[in-house]
């Protein structure tokens, strides 16, 4: 396993740090302000290729791997998390495809995913419950070549701007849990498919989260992703690969805030010197520097191995289970903590919209909730230990 970046993740990364504050930044305070979901953004990762970093080669992505995902995910949501989220949440929403997906599904879907011409998104989460995904409600009924699907889901992120979206459904409602259920691919212009309540959110407030609803909604039997059975395990080893995502877009809030806290403590000035010349607000970015750090090391760690089962999720292990589990959670509790200190940092001025870190601390705590709480997460840890 290599742990130095390459030359080419050193370059990637030079170039999305760059993107992010020449194109990214500057609107970031407007687009927390608007809550609207701003297609500029999306033509910007197109254009700089950042949608199918993660993708396969022969399916027209990078082939780049996970390592490289997340550096350019840490990158964007330094600046802007909801913009990381764009890249991060339409990994999500494609993996079920790379995991379960035969030849032909690779093939249809992929290409025009890896060059973000359309947009995905993963439907999980139903009113009723998310965590506990046994409990799940929503129906796919086969009907000859095809499965009739009824329910709700919420939470969606993407949901309203996606092409393309992977919904989990139980597929026989009389069936043993864990292997009642299926994974299938939702086009968005599917009769009986549509968008609902659109969600007004306290961070990430410009991405799309809306609620989904599928009514009589008639998918083709060549969507299943996999077989009739497999769709709990295909979501679980999805949000395997997937939290390592969460993870980076986690870290990245907490290295903008430290980054701008820093900054600002070394200009700020009270008791005749650098505010940062006190140990009170010394210490304090000491150990905002040391989880950081932290943080980085475990998931760059993980992703370098996971990049090495090449999307096969049979390779799963329960330590990588684990470690994907421990770089969200961490990774996530550590943009929590570092983002309230950096508020603490900044003073009267961190509690106003004019400087960036309340918006950090907004976006933050969303980190500990999806994609698996971070309660979850010391479940699946202990699970597997
Ligand atoms: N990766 C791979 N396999 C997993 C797994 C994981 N992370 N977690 C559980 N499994 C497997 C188990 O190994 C078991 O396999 P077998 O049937 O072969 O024995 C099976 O799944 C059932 O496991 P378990 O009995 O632990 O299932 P539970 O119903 O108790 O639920 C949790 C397990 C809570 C861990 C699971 O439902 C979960 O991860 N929930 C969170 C879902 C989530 O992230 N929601 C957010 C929605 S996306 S925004």
């Amino acid at each position: 396993m290599q742990y130095e970046l390459t030359e080419e993740q050193r370059m990637l990364q030079d170039m999305v740090r760059r993107l992010a504050k020449e194109r990214v930044e500057p609107g970031a305070t407007r687009r927390d302000a608007e809550g609207e979901f701003d297609w500029a953004m999306v033509d910007l990762m197109r254009e700089n290729g950042l949608y199918g970093i993660d993708f396969p080669e022969a399916y027209g992505g990078s082939g780049a791997g996970m390592l490289a995902l997340a550096i350019a995910v840490e990158e964007l949501s330094k600046v802007d998390a909801a913009c990381g989220l764009l890249v991060a949440d339409h990994e999500l929403g494609s993996l079920p495809i790379m995991l379960a997906g035969n030849e032909e599904q690779k093939q249809r879907f992929l290409p025009k995913l890896a060059t973000g011409e359309h947009l995905a998104a993963f439907a999980l989460t139903e009113p009723a419950a998310g965590s506990d995904v046994a409990r799940l409600r929503c129906k796919a009924i086969k009907d000859g070549d095809s499965y009739i699907l009824n329910g709700t889901k919420n939470f969606i992120t993407n949901g309203g701007v996606a092409d393309i979206i992977t919904v989990y459904a139980i597929t026989d409602p009389e069936g043993k849990a864990h292997k009642n259920a299926a994974v299938f691919v939702v086009e968005k212009d599917t009769p009986g498919f549509s968008v609902g309540k659109k969600e007004d959110k306290l961070g990430i407030r410009w991405s799309d989260t809306v609620e989904l609803i599928f009514e009589d909604c008639r998918v083709d039997a060549e969507n299943l992703l996999g077989q009739e059975n497999e769709g709990f395990h295909v979501m679980m080893k999805t949000l395997d690969f997937s939290r390592p995502g969460v993870a980076a877009q986690a870290l990245g809030i907490a290295a903008g805030a430290l980054e701008y806290a820093t900054g600002y403590a070394k200009e700020r000035e009270s008791f005749g010197k650098p505010i940062i010349r006190h140990q009170g607000i010394g210490f304090k970015l000491a150990e905002m520097a040391m989880r950081t750090e932290a943080a980085r090391h475990l998931l760059y760690k993980t992703c370098a191995l996971y990049q090495e089962l090449s999307k096969d999720m049979s390779r799963l292990t329960p330590e990588l289970i684990r470690m994907s589990s421990m770089s969200k959670c961490f990774c996530g509790d550590v943009a929590m903590w570092v983002t309230i200190e950096a508020v603490q940092v900044l003073g009267g001025y961190g509690y106003v919209k004019e400087f960036p870190v309340e918006r950090m601390m907004r976006d933050a705590k969303i980190t500990q909730i999806y994609e698996g709480t971070n309660e979850i997460m010391r479940l699946v840890i202990s699970n597997t230990l």
